[in-house]
């Protein structure tokens, strides 16, 4: 158990004061995004409440209009975010166009130097069932040199992260984030209004005896994938198995256990989805690093995510991600693809 009382700000200042000469803007980053998910986080607790789930454009009984959950959670994290002074794009899963900063919101010294992404709201499809769902992020230094950010700002290699992060909303409200060195998690007091921290750099164990995939895509996998998991289900004692299934459905809650308790999420291609479900740039590197950080791996099934290069803001890539020997067995399988 952690003993130290150590608030998310405390510590994004700590890592800070280990750079010299950093200039402190990305910690202010990092703070404005646990202020909005503080935000967000209020309001999925109150969506059980009052009769916004699955409407958009409909009144609260105060007579306000009220938003479908992952607009407000994208709308509130553009407006957390565009005022800070750092930050020159945002890209949101929720916009089909990154969103340049308005030059107005924009600091001349130091210079706007980061670009922001961001995944609002994942697993918003199980809102309306009360299970975990969340906020996936991640921050890159900007390729241009002035005025408002460009695609090509946004289009990095994930390997170019400088930050990366989840925000859950479940039992409670946690942040996990990675600037590099090494992976921490922190979990919200409501009653104070501050993340604490709970558990200091995270290592996720190098082998696992889970996995987490949607078994119901069975038929329309390749049958080397098919092969993988048949395996795992084999009663063999000496190599570990049978695995047994943790799926939820809702990325950053399956993830975010693997990570702690070990396991391999999939989310692969298939017959009908050639390039599988999850977005390279919302959801796959922003956990890549952060797997990586904490001693795991992150694949498309043969390239690292890390090395892919992306040609679109929504650019969708098959995803094997947890605990580095697990991941790396199913490459075995996966290779002949
Ligand atoms: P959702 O559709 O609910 O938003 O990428 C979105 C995502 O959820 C992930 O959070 C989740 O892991 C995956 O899709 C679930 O997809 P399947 O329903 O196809 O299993």
């Amino acid at each position: 158990m952690n003993k130290k009382f150590v608030t998310l700000y405390r510590h994004i200042i700590e890592q800070e004061r280990k750079f010299p000469d950093a200039t402190g803007q990305l910690s202010d980053l990092l703070a404005d995004i646990a202020l909005a998910c503080k935000l967000i986080s209020l309001e999925v607790n109150r969506a059980g409440l009052i009769d916004i789930l699955g409407f958009t454009g409909t009144e609260n009984v105060h007579g306000e209009v009220v938003k479908k959950l992952d607009v407000f959670a994208h709308d509130t994290l553009v407006r957390a975010m565009e005022v800070s002074g750092h930050l020159c794009a945002i890209a949101s899963e929720e916009s089909e166009d990154f969103i340049p900063v308005d030059e107005k919101f924009m600091g001349n010294k130091p210079m706007s130097k980061y670009i922001i992404q961001f995944d609002p709201l994942d697993g918003s499809s199980n809102i309306d069932a009360n299970i975990s769902i969340g906020t996936i992020f991640s921050i890159y230094r900007r390729i241009s040199k002035s005025g408002p950010g460009t695609l090509e700002d946004c289009l990095q290699q994930g390997s170019k992260q400088v930050a990366s992060g989840y925000i859950i909303y479940g039992s409670s409200t946690i942040m996990v984030y990675s600037t590099g060195q090494g992976v921490h998690g922190f979990t919200l007091d409501p009653t104070v209004g501050e993340f604490l921290l709970y558990y200091e750099n995270i290592r996720i164990p190098e082998k696992s005896r889970t996995y987490s995939v949607n078994e119901g895509n069975y038929t329309n996998w390749d049958p080397n994938l098919q092969r993988y998991i048949s395996d795992l289900k084999k009663n063999e004692p000496a190599k570990g198995r049978p695995y047994k299934t943790r799926y939820v459905g809702s990325l950053v809650a399956d993830f975010h256990r693997n990570l702690l308790y070990g396991g391999i999420f999939m989310y692969p291609a298939d017959s009908k989805n050639k390039n599988g479900k999850l977005r390279l740039l919302y959801e796959a590197n922003p956990l890549a690093m952060i797997v990586e950080q904490a001693g795991g791996r992150a694949t498309n099934g043969i390239e690292r995510i890390l090395d892919i290069k992306p040609n679109d803001l929504h650019q969708k890539t098959p995803l094997f991600i947890g605990s580095k020997d697990d991941v790396l067995e199913a490459e075995k399988y996966l290779v002949t693809l």
